[in-house]
């Protein structure tokens, strides 16, 4: 932050912004905060946090700038070009609640950012710290403000860093970045892809080693520090990891070295052996306890609304994929599962363009069940000869499924999956990917009973 008699002015009042507010009043530091909600309701966590006479709700105004020195943004919040430039133009600040932990934060820490698996890896690598006895936490993206984290006493902070959180950071120093892969994702917040690459990139400017995807050529390495990588390929060194199938098997490898066999882990998927593999490259770059580190992730179970199976009854597995919002990331979920698979996509539709998708269900013996405020422009879009349904809202998308599973004839010896890998975000109907999967799962253990 610059030096200011202005108080600093916080704009977005979710999970950012309070604790943002939290972290201001903690340390005598005066502000203001803004929302751009008139109707926001004011929750308790901001009533204890925020005096009512320092809220103001209601659109941005060019004329606020004038008031404050300090402007600390929310991910969600997407300022208008010329709020932003006025500020820049009077040398005044935007940063986000990341900048603050940066210059507040003395603990090492990795960043993780991706389209897809950014978040999985960051569990990953929390877990597999704290089965190396670290005292280790993770916030950003996957739920926890980074702020919160100063609070205790870790060793070791993972953060997962979305582009929407690092589009208007200005600095964050880490001993080791990643990044996951890169494909369209966001586009309408961040224009066009070439920008959004370069929001990815910016994980990597003050880190002291990167990891990187090297089968992603839309990750760029020149000029990077020292660098180790993963892929699902063969690792071409001792320093990286891989993928190789033996037998119908698929190892993870460091250089020629078979480490862990698919059959050993209880995460589901080839995606999920690759995020493996990223995380073991940062234990490996933090010169931490690798081999105990794969010793103790043969019993990390699914993660939350990831190619999370809750439910298995009557050779029927339910598995809650919520999290996959974009296209790339249900293409991995439906490529992980032999058998027959009930698919269930929908929500708000984030492009038109399904060709890749199509492609891969071609292959594959599906049935989808198609929900919520883009169910027709998927009818549209996606054309496959197998059966489709349209449904209003999830609670028939499970009546659905379970109805087809049960018409599935028994001497098909199959297995059979239903999937909730929307490929769309919630928001037409939920407030975050979260909500449409509790509900999605409570629905199905309501049938189960
Ligand atoms: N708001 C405005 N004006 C706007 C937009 C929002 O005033 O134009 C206000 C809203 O009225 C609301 C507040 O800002 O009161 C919400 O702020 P926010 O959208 O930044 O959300 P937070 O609650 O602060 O949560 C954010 C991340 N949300 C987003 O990036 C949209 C959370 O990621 C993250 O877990 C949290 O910070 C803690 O770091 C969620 C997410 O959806 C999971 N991420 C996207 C994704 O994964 O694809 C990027």
């Amino acid at each position: 932050m610059i030096a200011s008699k202005l108080p600093a002015a916080i704009i977005g009042l979710g999970k950012t912004g309070i604790s943002v507010a939290k972290f201001f009043k903690k340390n005598k530091i005066e502000f203001k905060a803004y929302d751009t909600r008139k109707d926001l309701d004011l929750t308790d966590g901001i009533k204890k946090n925020i005096k009512e006479e320092n809220i103001i709700l209601g659109p941005l105004e060019n004329k606020l700038i004038a008031s404050h020195d300090n402007f600390i943004v929310s991910p969600g919040v997407c300022l208008k070009k010329d709020f932003i430039e006025k500020i820049n133009s009077q040398n005044k600040n935007i940063q986000t609640d990341v900048d603050i932990f940066d210059s507040y934060n003395r603990k090492k820490i990795v960043c993780v950012t991706g389209s897809n698996g950014k978040t999985s890896v960051t569990l990953i690598l929390e877990y597999m710290l704290k089965f190396l006895g670290k005292k280790v936490a993770a916030g950003g993206n996957v739920g926890t403000p980074v702020l919160e984290l100063l609070y205790n006493d870790y060793e070791y902070h993972i953060l997962e860093l979305s582009s929407f959180q690092l589009e208007m950071t200005k600095k964050i120093q880490c001993d080791v970045s990643l990044i996951t892969n890169i494909t369209p994702d966001h586009l309408d917040r961040h224009k066009n892809f070439e920008n959004y690459k370069k929001i990815k990139h910016k994980i990597f400017l003050n880190s002291n080693s990167i990891v990187i995807n090297r089968t992603d050529r839309n990750i760029n390495v020149k000029n990077a520090p020292l660098h180790y990588s993963f892929g699902c390929d063969t690792a071409p060194n001792k320093s990286s990891f891989g993928i190789v199938k033996i037998d119908s098997t698929n190892y993870i490898v460091q250089g020629s070295e078979k480490i862990l066999s698919e059959n050993e882990i209880k995460l589901i998927g080839r995606h999920n052996l690759e995020n493996i593999c990223a995380s073991l490259a940062v234990i490996n770059i933090l010169n931490l306890d690798l081999e105990k580190a794969v010793e103790g992730i043969k019993d990390f179970k699914s993660i939350q609304h990831r190619m999370e199976k809750f439910c298995e009854k009557n050779k029927i597995s339910w598995i809650n994929d919520s999290k996959s919002t974009n296209i790339e990331s249900t293409i991995s979920a439906v490529k992980s599962i032999s058998g027959n698979i009930i698919l269930i996509l929908g929500g708000r539709s984030k492009t038109n363009n399904y060709d890749k998708l199509q492609e891969v269900l071609q292959n594959k013996s599906v049935f989808l069940i198609l929900y919520g405020e883009c169910k027709k422009l998927l009818n549209e879009n996606i054309k496959i000869k197998k059966n489709k349904v349209l449904v209003e809202d999830i609670k028939s998308a499970v009546d659905e499924a379970y109805k087809i599973a049960k018409s599935i004839p028994k001497f098909d010896e199959k297995k059979i999956t239903i999937l909730l890998s929307p490929a769309c975000s919630s928001f037409d109907m939920y407030s975050s990917f979260e909500e449409r999967g509790d509900h999605f799962k409570n629905e199905v253990l309501k049938k189960h009973g």
